[in-house]
């Protein structure tokens, strides 16, 4: 299958094996829209279509991509290929569901080989897997670093005001 969105100046791409992984992989669109990092998605499977992806793969850098999020299930080889085949960061989320629930997806993404990385987050964890790619677009953009700093406190605010009103209710 072919990119299924390309806005003008994407920073991030995000893609997985299957339609049937849109909804998990939806949390990563939804965390980056948040932060206002643009993005563009597709669906493409690295054993289904491997010459679709390594041409996907091959325009990424010219399209200003700077960070790959790669989900998929069962036998996930996505994010491994894409790491093999770019030197952009790639991220990997394990996809739960077949017969093993994902503890397939979370060893082929983890157990990748010395000398090709992939930082795998946990399973499902897309939205992990976008806050890990703003921050390291963060690096070099302060204003994205800011917004992380105010996302982080927010932690801290709910935290508080949560020990507030059970002191308020005891
Ligand atoms: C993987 O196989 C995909 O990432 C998906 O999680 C899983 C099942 O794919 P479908 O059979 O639903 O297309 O490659």
């Amino acid at each position: 299958m072919s990119p299924t969105s390309t806005p003008s100046r994407p920073k991030v791409a995000v893609v997985y094996g299957s339609a049937s992984d849109a909804a998990t992989m939806s949390k990563a669109g939804a965390t980056l829209g948040r932060f206002g990092v643009e993005f563009e998605e597709a669906v493409l499977s690295a054993h289904r279509a491997p010459r679709t992806l390594a041409d996907w793969v091959d325009g990424l850098r010219d399209r200003g991509v700077a960070v790959v999020i790669a989900g998929a299930g069962l036998a996930a080889a996505l994010p491994g290929t894409v790491a093999a085949l770019t030197t952009l960061p790639v991220i990997g989320v394990p996809i739960s569901g077949g017969a093993l629930d994902g503890m397939d997806s979370l060893l082929a993404i983890a157990q990748m080989p010395p000398g090709v990385a992939v930082a795998t987050v946990g399973l499902n964890n897309a939205t992990n897997a976008a806050v890990l790619a703003v921050q390291i677009l963060a690096v070099s953009d302060p204003d994205l670093a800011a917004k992380l700093a105010t996302y982080k406190d927010d932690f801290e605010k709910a935290a508080a005001d949560g020990l507030a009103r059970a002191g308020a209710s005891a």
